[in-house]
């Protein structure tokens, strides 16, 4: 899955592909260098963003999803119903809900209706303050029992299982070292038999491998480390990663592929 941020404030590449044109581009391109699906978002959720309107983010969103839905698969990254339902209609055939369906209460019964694939992603709170909900006890089964329990909400309110992707969430109100956690022991996640999507793409825990505090790395240095995980959570057999790098990640998927004997991920 690449990602295609429409947004000036993307923490990794904000306002690098804001106007519609360039946000088109850039997926064209994605698709050429190997992404099966598109992820187009028009909300930032970096730590401490503000939200856009609800009008701002469908300005957005709405001519990019219907230009690359002709090219591509494509997904929103939304967390409002009104926006997914605006682009479920321009072509998009996915939801991308960071929330996980938490942020909207509309969510769930729209994805039912469409019966589309919804991915629903750990999830806190909003950026703004989402930090300072990172305590866990053990942050994986805190992770899988709160994905157990949107499951739960989400068949309840009509939702197909098998429509169900998981998300930990990576970054999300999480710490350094609860990021760690989730990859090293992602098959409890995996173990809860949906698809599994992660999204390690340049987050900040990344900026740290092999570095000190002041030596990070920054955001668009981080596409090395992040194939790293890439093959990591290939291996275990998640169904989907998001990603910035198309190309880093394609060769990284290609390595798992030869490893297990399989042919190109291309
Ligand atoms: N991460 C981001 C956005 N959407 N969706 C899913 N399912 N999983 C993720 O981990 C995820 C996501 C944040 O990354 P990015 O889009 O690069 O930044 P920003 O939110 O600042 O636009």
């Amino acid at each position: 899955m690449g990602v295609v941020n429409v947004t000036p404030d993307s923490f990794s590449d904000g306002g690098a592909w804001f106007t519609p044109e360039a946000a088109v581009a850039h997926g064209r391109e994605l698709v050429a260098q190997g992404a099966d699906l598109l992820d187009v978002g028009g909300e930032s959720t970096r730590p401490g963003a503000e939200r856009p309107s609800p009008a701002e983010e469908l300005r957005r969103v709405l001519p990019v999803v219907e230009a690359l839905s002709a090219l591509a698969p494509v997904s929103v990254d939304t967390m409002r119903a009104e926006v997914a339902a605006a682009a479920l209609d321009a072509g998009a055939s996915l939801v991308n809900d960071v929330s996980g369906g938490l942020a909207d209460p509309e969510m769930a019964a729209l994805v039912a209706e469409r019966s589309v694939p919804f991915v629903a992603m750990h999830w806190r709170g909003h950026s703004s303050d989402m930090q300072s909900r990172a305590q866990y006890t053990d942050v994986v089964a805190d992770v899988v029992r709160e994905l157990t329990e949107r499951v739960e909400a989400l068949t309840a309110a009509g939702v197909r299982p098998e429509a169900v992707v998981l998300d930990p969430g990576f970054g999300f109100a999480k710490h350094g070292e609860h990021n760690w956690e989730l990859l090293r022991r992602l098959d409890e996640v995996v173990a809860l038999g949906h698809r599994v999507l992660v999204g390690t793409s340049r987050k900040t825990f990344l900026g740290a491998v092999g570095r000190t505090a002041d030596t990070a790395r920054p955001p668009l240095e981080r596409d090395v480390v992040t194939a790293a995980t890439t093959v990591h959570v290939a291996r275990h057999g998640v169904w989907c990663v998001r990603v910035h790098d198309v190309v880093a990640t394609v060769d990284a998927l290609d390595v798992v592929a030869a490893l297990h004997g399989f042919g190109s991920a291309r």
